[in-house]
């Protein structure tokens, strides 16, 4: 399993995460997700022979925010 915190720009409100959640828990690979609206992270736990950190952050970006950093 792979960690990877991404830093996001755009969550406006709380729901947010919700809406970025909803998607990562349904995306093959991904064995846990945790989005965090204060600091605008997502702490992700994933496969990476399954999908890649590329992968999420495409799908979130396809939701309309921005992916900042991976690391
Ligand atoms: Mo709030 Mo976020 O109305 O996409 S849910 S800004």
């Amino acid at each position: 399993m792979t960690n990877k915190t991404l830093q996001l720009e755009g969550m406006t409100c709380p729901t947010c995460v919700l809406k970025i959640e909803k998607p990562l828990q349904k995306t093959k690979g991904v064995e846990k997700s945790e989005v965090l609206y204060n600091s605008g992270r997502v702490k992700l736990t994933f496969d990476e022979n399954i999908v890649s950190a590329d992968a999420i952050s495409a799908a979130i970006e396809q939701l309309g925010y921005v992916v900042v950093s991976v690391k």
